[in-house]
């Protein structure tokens, strides 16, 4: 039997999208400049490496490339050169919401231009060509005992799939470097349009007695998740703002940068990210949101339910620091503001659930939270990110299932990794291999006054 993906792809290659068209002009038109930054440029020095970026995470060096987005540590992500607030202003909406077509979001960080509406609905129809998941995924995720973490689940089902590859049959049949992106943007766009599909199965598997809803084709990806899901309005759109604003953070965070080294090996799209949601799935990165919920539940219930004062929150904090742990949705290695992502989040709170006492109690925390971290002393960041607020809207909307958080963030995140390893393909990033060192050598080199360079 052919995997449903080449079946697919039979079925559409009459029918190049506009989109695919659209990235192939974009591709073509970027490769001369990275070919000349290589050829003629590449020896000039952008960086210098220190001895505690070598063992502390490589923070801030740059050496890694990337168009769909950047984060400036005071302004916050720009995805494609526009903010969070310019980005949602300038996509299409879906008729009856406030929010952009996630698939219009797609064409933007694909191509850089802002589709038309046409131009998002011609890549809604695309996904939903491509959308229908192989029957042996559900299969992969019921053998899975029932308490696995959704993240485990979410994995192993994109894993699962490797064997529709169109990457890997071109390149077995043989195929030219400049034609990689072309499977690698297949692939890409196939796992996307099956990803909301699979999140929702094992959610209703998982959390609502194994009653999985079927998708209604006629909505659009945000649409269509809420529906599967089970929730109604306006989930819809909490899930395309909620997809949008996770969707990309330049490329060393760890979901991304897992999925770029691994890309880097020519893996395909289902092996990279697959590895991009293992890293996702850790409590410094797409895990904590999860972690805010339980945390903030515990605020709860440790004072009988009710929102406490200025001073016990304050003390709750201190208590959790001292147990040596982290407050979580608070810090970030690169940003030095609040993550406008919170911001956009907050605003969204603000509008359709102010009363809520769960909103409340996270306006409480951004109060004190900050300074308590500032004088803790250690924190280079003392303000929220992302995941300080994003739960808390979930739990609103009856998504209480707070395992579950970060395969929302999951979905929302492969929009951006995914632009990027096609991207990789199509200018042809090299496999990913720094040069490791001793101990031995650092100790030489810091007695020396630093290593010489030849
Ligand atoms: N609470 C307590 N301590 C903190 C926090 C925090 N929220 N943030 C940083 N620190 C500590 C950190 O553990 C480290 O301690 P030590 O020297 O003992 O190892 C010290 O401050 C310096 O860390 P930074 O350089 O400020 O942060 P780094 O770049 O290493 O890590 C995070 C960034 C985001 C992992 C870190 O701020 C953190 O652990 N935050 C809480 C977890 C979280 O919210 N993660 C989500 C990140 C966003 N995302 O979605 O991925
Ligand atoms: C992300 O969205 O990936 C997180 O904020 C972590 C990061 O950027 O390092």
């Amino acid at each position: 039997m052919a995997p449903v993906a080449e079946k697919a792809d039979e079925r559409r290659s009459a029918n190049v999208s506009t989109l695919k068209a659209k990235l192939l002009e974009k591709i073509l038109a970027h490769r001369p400049r990275t070919t000349k930054l290589v050829k003629e440029q590449g020896k000039i020095v952008i960086d210098q490496v220190t001895i505690d970026q070598c063992i502390g995470g490589a923070r801030d060096i740059r050496s890694l490339v990337t168009d769909i987005s950047y984060l400036d540590p005071q302004e916050g992500i720009r995805f494609r050169g526009k903010t969070i607030p310019e980005t949602f202003a300038a996509l299409p909406k879906v008729p009856g919401s406030e929010y952009p077509y996630v698939e219009g979001f797609w064409y933007f960080l694909m191509t850089g231009d802002v589709p038309t509406k046409e131009e998002a609905l011609a890549v809604a129809e695309d996904f939903k060509s491509r959308a229908a998941v192989p029957r042996y995924v559900f299969d992969v995720l019921r053998a899975m005992p029932r308490d696995t973490h959704p993240m485990t689940m979410f994995s192993a089902a994109i894993l699962s799939m490797q064997r529709e590859s169109l990457f890997v049959k071109r390149y077995n049949e043989g195929m030219k470097k400049t034609e990689y992106w072309d499977p690698m943007y297949e692939d890409c766009t196939n796992i996307m349009a099956r990803l909301p599909e699979i999140a929702a199965y094992i959610y209703r598997m998982k959390y609502k007695g194994d009653t999985p809803i079927a998708s209604n084709p006629k909505l659009d990806l945000g649409g269509n998740f809420a529906h599967m899901m089970g929730f109604p309005k306006p989930y819809d759109d909490v899930a395309r703002m909620y997809f949008i604003l996770h969707s990309d953070h330049e490329s060393g965070n760890v979901s991304a940068h897992a999925t770029h080294l691994v890309a880097s090996a020519l893996s395909d799209a289902y092996y990279s990210l697959s590895a991009g949601i293992n890293g996702l799935a850790g409590p410094l990165h797409g895990l904590a949101n999860q972690e805010v919920l339980s945390w903030i539940q515990d605020v709860f219930k440790q004072l009988g339910g009710k929102l406490p004062t200025e001073e016990e929150l304050k003390k709750f904090l201190w208590d959790t620091l001292n147990s040596g742990k982290v407050i979580p949705g608070y810090g970030h290695a690169v940003l030095r503001k609040t993550d406008p992502r919170y911001t956009s989040q907050m605003e969204f709170c603000q509008k359709f659930l102010p009363d809520y006492p769960m909103f409340k109690l996270v306006n409480m925390i951004y109060k004190v939270a900050p300074d308590i971290l500032r004088e803790h002393g250690k924190a280079k960041n003392p303000w929220p990110n992302v995941d300080a607020q994003s739960g808390v809207i979930q739990w609103y909307y009856g998504l209480t299932e707070y395992d579950f958080y970060t395969v929302l963030f999951g979905v929302g995140r492969a929009l951006g990794v995914l632009a990027n390893i096609t991207w990789d393909r199509a200018l042809g990033y090299a496999l990913e291999r720094p040069k490791s060192v001793t101990t031995d050598m650092l100790e030489k080199w810091a007695a020396e006054g630093g290593r010489k360079l030849a």
